[in-house]
């Protein structure tokens, strides 16, 4: 088991606890073109926390959105709100206000730090919010030209951190679900350490020496465990991109000799096809691949290439990060591998039996983290007798590897995005032309999935390509871009049911 003292704040343990240990001058963080020590690190967070409680009100267990890019700064932000007590949502950049809405509305926000660069959909949100109290600007490029940076810059390097328990609540993280109505799981200041002290160091054995790269937002537990908990909990260094596209992610591979990546099987087919181009990035030691399903041949090729296996996992917002793991010394081809120490897992059908092995079933976990929705009815599915019921399907094969086989619900993974389609469907059915739609996901060979929406038209608009780039740019204006269907196929009626129900899979075939 993992044993934490009862009184624990991971902002602390994560900066000055570093430093005591004497890693104060090791690099903590690479980003816009500067290093940031440990040292540099701490005392940046005890500034911007001396702000948050002294000049805008923060109290232990205040709910504070952050809305940022990956960055040092949105690192920083995130530490230094801990150390103040708060509950911290980080959120994507890309969300536009009603999204934002739906997050400060779930979640009770009152205070936003937002990165100043993208403060107009938060000033959206703000407007119509009755629970958001203060929205302060933060300076992404790490230049303090901000609010919240000008503040600071008059503060002590030194703050006394709220004494948490270790049991207290310090990050939610907000899935979508199936439903497009966002979901949030709780996670206290010991799982966030649980997260590094197993899978990170059982699993990837990280050393001061790593240096981190990767593209997952730090608004994914994905991300915020690869790129800031991990290198953090050990010393190490992170690289933190706003554009992590594979040529940038290549590039700082390249330039700082990058040990370990976090991203999906996508961004590690264009790594592969950089290197027959002559890109060198022997320096990786580790390639962690999770977010979509992991491909064989790509695990094969990056095998051959690098003489390493790339390591396929799966998480959960839900669970914070991964619990299914490939490893450096037991790994397989189109395989998820076996849980982490500490967790179980077993293959259930839907009375909750667990099926022969061979046989596909829901996959259920469970160790030392497991699932905690904050007021949504869903608690009482996912987590059954202690087992958390996750939404994918899996095969456990005679030896008890794990295999990914579909996922249950109705989310849409591209490109290492969860997408809801039901939020999809929403914003198409807001466009006068549509008169009904659903929306799937359709295999694509480089994204994993893309967003397809089959639309039945309003009897007085003409079906046709001036009609699909209209529908795509609604989309894009109503929620987050990514999520706007690449594919548009105009349908006569949705296959239903004889109780209504529409079809979805019949539209995948
Ligand atoms: O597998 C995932 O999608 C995931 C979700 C949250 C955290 C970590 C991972 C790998």
């Amino acid at each position: 088991g993992f044993a934490y003292p009862e009184q624990l704040n991971v902002g602390v343990e994560l900066t000055d606890a570093m430093v005591a240990k004497g890693f104060g001058d090791n690099t903590a963080l690479i980003g816009n073109g500067r290093r940031r020590t440990y040292k540099e690190l701490a005392d940046w967070t005890n500034r911007l926390a001396h702000v948050m409680v002294e000049n805008l009100g923060v109290q232990p267990g205040n709910r504070v959105l952050i809305r940022s890019a990956n960055n040092p700064a949105m690192v920083a932000v995130w530490l230094a709100a801990t150390k103040a007590g708060a509950v911290v949502v980080n959120s994507m950049p890309l969300l536009r206000a009603r999204e934002l809405s739906a997050i400060v509305d779930k979640a009770r926000i009152q205070f936003a730090f937002c990165d100043t660069r993208l403060m107009d959909e938060m000033a959206a949100c703000a407007k119509t919010s009755e629970f958001l109290e203060k929205v302060v600007g933060f300076d992404g490029t790490s230049n303090h030209d901000a609010e919240l940076d000008r503040l600071a810059l008059e503060k002590p390097v030194q703050f006394d951190a709220v004494k948490t328990g270790r049991d207290d609540v310090a990050l939610l993280g907000f899935t979508s679900g199936t439903t497009g109505s966002p979901k949030a799981t709780m996670h206290f200041h010991r799982d966030i350490l649980i997260i590094a002290d197993g899978y990170a160091k059982e699993v990837l054995g990280v050393t001061p020496e790593d240096v981190f790269v990767g593209s997952p937002p730090l608004a994914f537990t994905f991300g915020l465990g690869g790129l800031a908990v991990f290198p953090l909990r050990f010393g190490a260094a992170a690289t933190l991109l706003e554009n992590a596209s594979p040529p940038n992610m290549i590039e700082i591979i390249q330039k700082y000799k990058a040990t370990v990546s976090f991203t999906a099987p996508t961004a590690y087919r264009a790594m592969l096809r950089a290197m027959d181009e002559g890109a060198d990035l022997s320096s990786l030691r580790a390639a962690v691949s999770a977010g979509e399903t992991l491909p064989a041949p790509v695990y094969e090729e990056w095998m051959q290439k690098t003489g390493k296996p790339m390591l396929d996992g799966i998480g959960a917002t839900e669970m914070l990060h991964i619990f299914v793991t490939n490893r450096f010394d037991d790994h397989r081809p189109a395989c998820t591998g076996k849980p982490v120490t500490g967790y179980e897992a077993k293959v259930i059908d839907d009375n909750g039996n667990e099926v022969p092995r061979g046989t596909t079933g829901r996959l259920a976990v469970r160790g030392p983290i497991g699932c905690r929705y904050m007021a949504d009815d869903r608690q009482k599915t996912y987590v059954l007798d202690g087992w958390n019921i996750t939404g994918d399907a899996f095969v456990m094969d005679d030896d008890g590897y794990l295999h990914f086989a579909a996922r249950n619900d109705d989310m849409i993974v591209s490109s290492g995005y969860n997408i809801a389609g039901p939020e999809v469907e929403a914003a198409l059915l807001s466009h006068p032309a549509v008169l009904e739609c659903a929306v799937v996901g359709q295999p694509d060979e480089e994204r994993g999935s893309i967003v397809e929406a089959h639309v039945v038209v309003a009897d007085d608009h003409e079906p046709g390509e001036k009609l699909v780039k209209a529908l795509q740019e609604h989309v894009k204006a109503m929620i987050a871009p990514y999520k706007y269907p690449r594919s548009v196929k105009f349908i006569e009626a949705l296959p239903k049911t004889e109780s209504g129900k529409i079809q979805r899979f019949r539209l995948k075939e």
